[in-house]
């Protein structure tokens, strides 16, 4: 199996992020994660580790629009530059003002910017963010690339995440959303399903594939009733217009253990295979685990082998994206289990 793997998210250190209540604590997504889980497939026989190609801009754009982009391009540059805040210490861009959904212009300024570009304040912009986040689009490509080319799997170690940037901003420790990029690049030739797994509701790729229905987009996750991303991820929000009734959420309660994950996976994995895609995108956070500091589920290490064996089981070439996941020390360990079935098939 090749795992895509960028030294490049080394340069993405995000110092912050601010929590509910206004507490400022140091931001959980941090590098030792994708070097834990480095380390633990270099343990295993079946990885072949490699670093992605540079697949340019244009399958990014094919997802993102432009004025975002051109923003987590150019942005710390252009906080860094202003003469106007001499003083205060800029490691990383974050701001503070939020439009309401009414209020669409484009501002001029760099933070109006950043708050019509930014959703939360979990994904501060920092020196390295634009290179790390275009090298970790680069690694699910590649393994995109690899589907297309026949391979059965391919595992897109990416970092930083993806799944909850949208369109046009980025949150939740999310800049770029790479496994939409991998699968609207795949969706070129032919349909593809999008399984995710991570604990938060995939909004970001909800968004983007809303409205088409050669992308069948699936999310399992923790209630946003009561879990963020707060603002999507309900089991009514099933598409709109061409796409309504290609996307499908399931909310979970808090709690859930592996044998009730396992039962709502299989409800998932039946509608996988009535849209008989050509190709599967698993974005898979392992902050699904009984253990993860964020998550609230109670799925075991071998919930997730047994994950990884239900969606092997459908036989699909299939391309795991990494996406969350905080108990570091469990990581590696996690996502072995996950890829092993994958591996074996
Ligand atoms: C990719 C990914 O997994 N992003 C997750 C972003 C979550 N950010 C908000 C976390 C809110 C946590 N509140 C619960 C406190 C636990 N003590
Ligand atoms: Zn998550």
């Amino acid at each position: 199996m090749n795992v895509y793997y960028s030294t490049d998210h080394l340069q993405h250190q995000p110092p912050f992020e601010i929590f509910d209540g206004g507490d400022k604590i140091p931001n959980f997504e941090v590098p030792e994660r994708a070097e834990r889980i480095l380390a633990a497939v270099k343990s295993a026989p079946w990885a072949n580790i490699l670093p992605p190609a540079d697949f340019g801009l244009d399958p990014i754009l094919a997802v993102h629009d432009r004025g975002y982009i051109e923003f987590l391009r150019s942005a710390f540059a252009e906080w860094q530059a202003r003469p106007a805040d001499e003083g205060i210490e800029k490691i990383a861009l974050l701001p503070a003002t939020f439009p309401p959904g009414r209020w669409r212009r484009t501002p001029k300024s760099l933070l109006g910017r950043a708050g019509l570009y930014m959703a939360d304040l979990a994904a501060p912009i920092t020196g390295g963010t634009w290179q790390a986040s275009l090298s970790s689009a680069n690694c699910a490509l590649a393994g995109a690339s690899d589907l297309l080319l026949g391979e059965k799997i391919a595992f897109a170690l990416c970092r930083p995440p993806g799944h909850h940037a949208g369109k046009d901003y980025c949150a939740g420790y999310c800049y770029i959303n790479n496994s939409a990029v991998a699968a609207n690049r795949l969706s070129a030739h032919g349909k593809t399903a999008i399984l995710d797994i991570d604990y938060h509701a995939g909004n970001g790729t909800q968004d983007i594939f809303y409205h088409r229905s050669d992308v069948l987009s699936i999310s399992i996750h923790a209630d946003p009733d009561f879990e963020y991303p707060y603002f999507a991820g309900c089991a009514d929000e099933t598409g709109e217009g061409a796409g309504l009734g290609f996307h499908h959420n399931f909310p979970l309660p808090a709690g859930t253990d592996s044998q009730a994950y396992l039962a709502t996976l299989h409800t998932a994995l039946d509608l996988i295979s009535s849209f008989d895609p050509r190709f599967l995108v698993i974005p898979a956070g392992m902050d699904l685990f009984a253990g993860d500091p964020l998550g609230k589920f109670a799925v075991t290490t071998t919930g997730i082998r047994q994950i990884g064996h239900e969606i092997a089981s459908l036989g699909l070439p299939s391309l795991v994206v990494m996406e969350g996941g905080y108990n570091n020390a469990a990581l590696g360990e996690n996502v072995l289990a996950l890829l092993q079935n994958f591996a074996n098939r």
